[in-house]
């Protein structure tokens, strides 16, 4: 078998959430746009991969299309470990984070869903199996930077069966908002992404301590003082997660080795695919760390992490971004129910881009 195509696709869809215009990375979000990766084999076999993301999208997908996609024409998509392993290599030169990697990450996913539907199996049947048949949700706000709207959005997603939130505000009013409206009980976990220095983490660990956060995520910069995050860990109580920066597991295990996380937050769309992911799985099992994968997507990346989750031992639970999407990418079966979703069953990553989907997204 060998790769015959490979085609990116940018899907622009537009939301809703329950505050003011809001996003990540120095922009306002007014759609939401995903970069799908279709990997054709000449034995009519169609896989999709999903490639980080958002704002630097349109500079993922020249890296593919430009760079990566002509490495992998005319190879065996059946050997995922020995042909990622040597992409990573060749591609070195280009970097070993960023669009690069990202851009890998959306053809290994796509490599396994291949995999899964030549076998007529699940993903998660080939990482090794499941005893889970759902996961549990936590819902990823946006970021308000109010007290009121953190209240109200909190509410409305415990309202629609989320047991867990995050926020991602870097005040105290909004945290308290929040922990007000959910009571005593809820997991509130709070992400900064990456704004201070340890004093000044600690300082703010201490102002939210009675909140009781149930983990503060990458509140350090820059996301590599893995020592500055150890130091955080020392001086308070509070979890701390980091990852979803780091790419390969290589950066993984300088993170361990600093003692920087109680949680490890691999990003399958950014750290190197499915096959990257269980490499930083297996290392945080050996560190004793704790992993919580991030999510912030709904293609096949969204899929690749349900099957990685369900093949786990102990990954508690699944980040959903939490907007109204104006529609889903796939036809039934990836939202949310009373906050826990269904693991895909079908084979490969279970479910592909619904075609009238793409018809209406497609950003041409
Ligand atoms: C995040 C990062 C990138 C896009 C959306 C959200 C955030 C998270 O850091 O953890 O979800
Ligand atoms: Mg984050």
């Amino acid at each position: 078998m060998k790769i015959s195509n490979i085609e990116t696709i940018v899907v622009r869809v537009p939301f809703k959430h329950g505050g003011p215009p809001s996003g990540f990375g120095g922009t306002v979000w007014s759609t939401l746009p995903y970069l799908l990766v279709k990997v054709d084999t000449d034995d009519g076999i169609t896989g999709w991969g999903e490639a980080f993301g958002y704002n630097c999208i349109p500079a993922t997908k020249a890296m593919i299309d430009s760079v990566i996609a002509p490495l992998f024409i005319g190879r065996d998509p059946t050997q995922i470990e020995p042909l990622m392993a040597e992409m990573f290599q060749t591609l070195h030169i280009f970097g070993r984070y960023g669009v690069t990697v990202f851009g890998l990450s959306g053809i290994d996913i796509a490599l396994w869903d291949i995999a899964g539907k030549r076998a007529g199996m699940p993903v998660y049947q080939l990482l090794g199996g499941s005893n889970r048949s759902d996961i549990k949700a936590y819902a990823s706000l946006l970021k308000y930077q109010d007290p009121e709207v953190t209240a109200k959005v909190t509410r409305d997603a415990l309202d629609e069966g989320y047991e867990y939130i995050k926020l991602h505000e870097c005040t105290v009013a909004p945290v308290r908002g929040a922990r007000e409206e959910a009571g005593d009980g809820v997991p509130i976990m709070v992400d900064v992404n990456c704004l201070w220095t340890p004093e000044e983490t600690i300082a703010f660990a201490n102002d939210v301590a009675p909140y009781d956060l149930h983990w503060l995520e990458e509140p350090v910069w820059p996301p590599e003082n893995f020592h500055g995050l150890a130091e955080v860990r020392m001086a308070t109580d509070t979890w701390i997660a980091a990852g979803e920066n780091a790419c390969t597991a290589w950066q993984f295990r300088e993170m361990f080795e600093a003692e920087a996380v109680t949680l490890a937050q691999p990003s399958v769309t950014k750290v190197g695919g499915i096959t990257e992911f269980r490499k930083v799985q297996t290392l945080a099992e050996v560190y004793n760390v704790g992993v919580a994968p991030h999510s912030p997507y709904f293609g096949p990346g969204f899929l690749a992490s349900m099957h990685l989750i369900a093949a786990s031992r102990n990954i508690a639970s699944v980040e959903r971004l939490y907007v109204e999407l104006e529609a889903s990418m796939f036809s039934a079966g990836t939202d949310p129910v009373a906050g826990r979703i269904p693991v895909p069953q079908g084979p490969g990553l279970g479910f592909d881009p619904d075609p009238d989907y793409l018809k209406t997204y497609r950003e041409t």
